[in-house]
C-alpha cells in the first residue's frame, strides 16, 4: 500500500468540518491502493474544531500558535504518509479529487503538484478584489522565481514528503503558500500545476486581505533575494525513487 497523509488547517471551522472530512474519500483512494490518515489541525480554535475532528475520525494535531503556515509546520512533522495532500477546512478544496490527483503525480512522475483555481468555470467562488489580488501576486512571484506557476495562492497541494524535508519554508502565516511552491520548485524538484474546481468558502473568511496581501508580497522579495542556503542546490542529490 501506499501511505497518503491530509492535512487541513483549521480555526474555528467546525461547522464546515463534517462536509471537509467526509469528502476525502478514504474507500475509494484504498481500492486504489493508498492507505489514508486524515489530519486535522486545530490552530487555537475557540470553537469545537477539535472534538468535532476527532468524532469524524481525523487526527488531530494541536498548534497553539496561530498562523496558517504555524498549521502546516505541525501538521508536517505528524504526517505519516509518503505522500501529502492539503487543503482548507472551508469546503472551497475538491478533495474528491483526490484520487484523479494521486494519478496524475504517479503517472507524470512529478515530486510537487500544485492546482490552479483561476479559472473561468470557478469565477463565482472567489470575490473578485480576491481574483484581482491573486492574479497580481501570481504574475510578481512567476517574474521573481521563474516558474510559470499561475496561482500562487492556491492552498491544494500534493507532494512527496521527502520534499517538505528538503525545503526550508519559513513562512508562519499565509505567505506559506506561496513559499511552499516557490522553495519546492526552485530546489528542482519535479513539478507540475494542475486545474481544479474551487467552491463557495463556507463559513467565516479567516483571510485579512490587506496586511496578509503586503505580508505575500514582502515575503516574495525577501525570499527571491535570501542567500541560499537551507534549500538543497538543484543539480545535486536528486531523483528519489518514487514510492
Ligand atoms: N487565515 C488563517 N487561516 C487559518 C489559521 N489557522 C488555520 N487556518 C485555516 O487555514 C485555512 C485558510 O483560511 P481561509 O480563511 O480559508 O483563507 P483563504 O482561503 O485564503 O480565504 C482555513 O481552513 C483556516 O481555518 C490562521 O491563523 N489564519
Ligand atoms: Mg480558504
Amino acid at each position: 500500500m501506499n501511505t497518503l497523509s491530509v492535512v487541513i488547517p483549521a480555526l474555528n471551522e467546525a461547522p464546515n468540518l463534517p462536509t471537509v472530512v467526509n469528502s476525502v474519500p478514504t474507500s475509494a483512494l484504498r481500492a486504489l491502493g493508498w492507505e489514508t490518515e486524515v489530519i486535522v489541525v486545530d490552530n487555537a480554535s475557540t470553537d469545537d474544531t477539535a472534538a468535532v475532528a476527532a468524532a469524524l475520525g481525523a487526527t488531530v494535531v494541536s498548534q497553539p500558535e496561530r498562523g496558517y503556515g504555524n498549521a502546516y509546520h505541525a501538521g508536517f512533522r505528524a504526517a505519516r504518509g509518503d505522500v501529502i495532500a492539503t487543503g482548507d477546512a472551508d469546503c472551497t478544496y475538491p478533495f474528491d479529487s483526490l484520487p484523479e490527483l494521486l494519478g496524475t503525480l504517479t503517472e507524470a512522475d512529478v515530486e510537487f503538484m500544485t492546482t490552479n483555481r483561476l479559472r473561468r468555470e470557478n469565477r463565482s467562488a472567489m470575490k473578485r478584489s480576491h481574483t484581482v489580488a491573486n492574479y497580481a501576486l501570481s504574475a510578481l512571484s512567476r517574474a521573481l522565481f521563474r516558474n510559470g506557476l499561475r496561482d500562487s495562492q492556491s492552498g491544494m497541494w500534493v507532494f512527496r514528503r521527502y520534499v517538505w524535508d528538503g525545503v526550508d519554508v519559513k513562512s508562519t502565516g499565509m505567505a506559506f503558500s506561496q513559499e511552499i511552491k516557490n522553495a519546492a520548485t526552485r530546489a528542482g524538484y519535479r513539478y507540475l500545476e494542475v486545474p481544479i474546481e474551487y467552491r463557495n468558502r463556507q463559513g467565516e473568511v479567516k483571510l485579512n486581505a490587506l496586511p496578509d496581501g503586503m505580508a505575500n508580497l514582502r515575503q516574495l522579495f525577501e525570499h527571491r533575494f535570501r542567500r541560499p542556503g537551507g534549500e538543497r542546490p538543484a543539480r545535486y542529490e536528486r531523483r528519489h525513487t518514487p514510492a
